[in-house]
């Protein structure tokens, strides 16, 4: 009787499991190139499982709406997902550091913010039964506005688009009426006089065609927010071992790959926008300033009442 256990028991281990199908929503769609990055992890491990593992991406929130992404993979809804990361700011400080003002505004802060914050979101999804797999930059946040501005006063009043909690914040210190409005939603938003101005990286600029309803861009090179993939541990768990390592050698490639379209899209796609006839205005010293100073005072408000986690991710980041 023994003996038949472990025999059972080696046949498990031995024997490949049952191909899987997952699903995968994410929020952005089909020509971000956040989306063409996770559609390239998804065929690589196709192809590496030879379809044994078969992730189907449901882009631009056609499965679940961004805010339920999250819990939807929590919950085993989905086996992964893609998500905004600073979403969950609210949470726990330690998510949203790469959406606080002025803090990492090149890729190389982002990077050096990253491998600090990266430990702790491990840590802090685990508690949720989640595994990061890769996350990857946005190019850095520009101000997109009908007509020049040259101060922060120009903004004043503004119905201004909000992607997160911050931004919102950001946009309420400079006197704009803030509205939280989906990537996929801004064109409809701007065209319905819901929003008139936002801030957003040159990709969603593009992707949105921006010069159908803003006439300015000012890069303003604010933050590189992030996007994160996450995977159900359970999900993960019930991998044969070596399907397991195709996920994580993807996941890798994913997070190099998806760095470098980043960086390639920033010039691009201020390209594009400029061929299609916006009028892409350096930020004048007195409008950097004034927004210099809205993110100084959200780090102040940040620090009292930020977790322990976050405050030691910026202390170390600082003293870098
Ligand atoms: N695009 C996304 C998030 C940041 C960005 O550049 C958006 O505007 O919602």
């Amino acid at each position: 009787m023994k003996h038949a256990i472990v025999t059972a028991a080696v046949l498990a281990t031995a024997t490949p499991l049952a191909a899987q199908s997952w699903d995968m929503p994410t929020p952005y769609g089909n020509a971000t190139f956040h989306t063409v990055n996770i559609m390239e992890f998804a065929d690589e491990i196709r192809e590496a499982t030879g379809s044994e593992l078969d992730i189907t991406v449901h882009s631009g929130g056609s499965l679940f709406p961004h805010e339920e992404i999250k819990n939807a993979v929590r919950s085993r809804l989905a086996q992964a997902g893609e998500f905004f990361l600073s979403r969950l700011n609210n949470e726990n400080a330690a998510y949203g550091l790469d959406s606080q003002p002025f803090l990492a505004t090149s890729y190389e802060d982002a990077q050096r913010l990253w491998e600090l914050q990266e430990p702790v979101v491990a840590e802090l999804l685990a508690e949720e039964g989640l595994m990061p797999l890769f996350s990857v930059p946005w190019p850095a946040q520009g101000l997109y506005t009908n007509g020049e501005i040259a101060t922060v006063e120009d903004l004043s009043g503004l119905r201004f688009r909000a992607y997160n909690a911050q931004l919102e914040e950001f946009a309420q210190i400079a006197g704009a009426a803030p509205v939280q409005v989906e990537a996929t939603d801004i064109p409809q938003a701007f065209a319905t006089g819901q929003v008139e101005a936002m801030i957003t990286s040159p990709s969603t600029g593009a992707n949105s065609a921006a010069w159908d309803f803003v006439t300015h861009y000012t890069p303003i090179n604010a933050w590189v927010p992030k996007n994160i993939v996450v995977v159900s541990q359970r999900a993960f768990d019930g991998l044969d071992e070596e399907t397991q390592q195709i996920v994580l050698d993807a996941a890798e490639a994913a997070e190099t790959r998806g760095w470098e379209m980043s960086a390639a899209e920033a010039e691009e796609k201020t390209q594009v926008m400029a061929d299609n006839g916006i009028t892409i205005v350096e930020p004048s010293e007195e409008l950097v300033a004034g927004l210099q100073e809205i993110g100084a005072q959200m780090l102040t408000t940040l620090r009292e009442g930020a977790s322990e986690e976050a405050l030691g991710i910026l202390e170390a980041y600082e003293s870098e």
